[in-house]
């Protein structure tokens, strides 16, 4: 009863301060489900919170939706409130992988099941979280690069030049998708990485480093690899500006394949979009679910993704829903 009581006190607060976003009264849903998002960096994120809301909705589950502005040290505290309000399961897309241990002891001495979405963590402690909802980055890179080896075999270079645009520095996608490109790349000799900088999945970075690699490669550069949209979108002009044909001068590599990515790829100004799906929404939903009723879940759940290049008809890409 008390538990029903702090619930809703604090629900009424969420919805007057605007951060509440569920429909559902929280003493009538079958779960309550406390999930701190990292921010609101990129058509992605934005595409992910909308589909866990919905599908929170569509499940009757009451979610505690908390923003945290791309800081850990938000997402630490929104992790101690649901503690605190005694959630029956959390939920967290951890923006970087190390610093958690203490915040998810806390959690697990709760009995507050934990379930890891989109991103990883890395830790030396067993059993602080359930599962891991989240895209397979590594292949997402080794497919990156394995289009570029083919593109590659297509023009018939002998060398070729990239830089890179890396996502949020200790970021799980940053990590994966980075390793998974230089693996698969590593046994191609006529591959050459210039430079690597963190774009931090902002478009503003996107642009920054790419104005920076222009002045310093100049057109020496054959390949832009950028681990998302955002970062891709906010080059492309710095290119232009620099007098070269984004698609052409410069094959560009891009990953998450949002709606505006796809439509620049459909105009040949993107060479290659891998798919990573913000749509964790119903996978998370139905494993709290089993969480809360003590059943086994998977530990990690990938979903399926593919690949939008100039490799195929792309006039046929549907629309992408984020
Ligand atoms: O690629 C990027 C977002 O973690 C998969 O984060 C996610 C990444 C996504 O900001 O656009």
């Amino acid at each position: 009863m008390r538990k029903r009581i702090v619930l809703c006190v604090l629900f009424a607060a969420l919805l007057l301060t605007g951060c509440g976003k569920s429909k559902e009264e929280p003493g009538d849903a079958k779960l309550v489900l406390g999930f701190s998002q990292i921010g609101s960096e990129s058509a992605w994120r934005i595409g992910n919170t909308k589909d866990i809301e919905e599908q929170a909705e569509a499940y009757g589950i009451g979610l505690m939706l908390e923003n945290a502005n791309q800081k850990q040290e938000n997402q630490i505290a929104a992790i101690r409130r649901f503690i605190a309000y005694q959630v029956d399961v959390i939920a967290f897309s951890p923006v970087v992988e190390e610093g958690w241990d203490n915040v998810l002891k806390e959690a697990k001495d709760a009995g507050i099941p934990v379930i890891l979405v989109d991103r990883d963590i890395n830790t030396e402690q067993e059993g602080l979280t359930t599962c891991l909802i989240g895209a397979d980055f590594y292949k997402e890179g080794v497919m990156a690069a394995e289009y570029l080896i083919r593109k590659a075999d297509r023009l018939g270079l002998e060398q070729v030049n990239i830089v890179e645009i890396t996502g949020t520095e200790n970021s799980t996608p940053m990590r994966q998708r980075q390793a998974g490109f230089m693996d698969t790349i590593a046994a191609d000799s006529r591959m050459c990485v210039l430079e690597s900088i963190d774009g931090d999945f902002l478009k503003s970075r996107g642009e920054e480093c790419m104005r920076y690699y222009l002045e310093k490669y100049g057109d020496t550069i054959d390949v832009v690899f950028s681990h998302n949209d955002e970062m891709t979108i906010g080059a492309l002009p710095e290119i232009e500006n620099a007098g070269l044909a984004p698609g052409k001068d410069i094959i560009i590599i891009s990953i998450d394949g949002g709606q505006e990515a796809i439509n620049v790829l459909k105009e040949g100004k993107i060479n290659c979009v891998v798919e990573c799906t913000p749509k964790l929404g119903r996978e998370l939903m139905e494993t709290a679910l089993k969480l809360k009723n003590g059943e086994q879940v998977e530990t990690v759940i990938h979903p399926k993704e593919q690949v939008f290049s100039d490799e195929i008809d792309v006039s046929q890409i549907g629309p992408r829903g984020y």
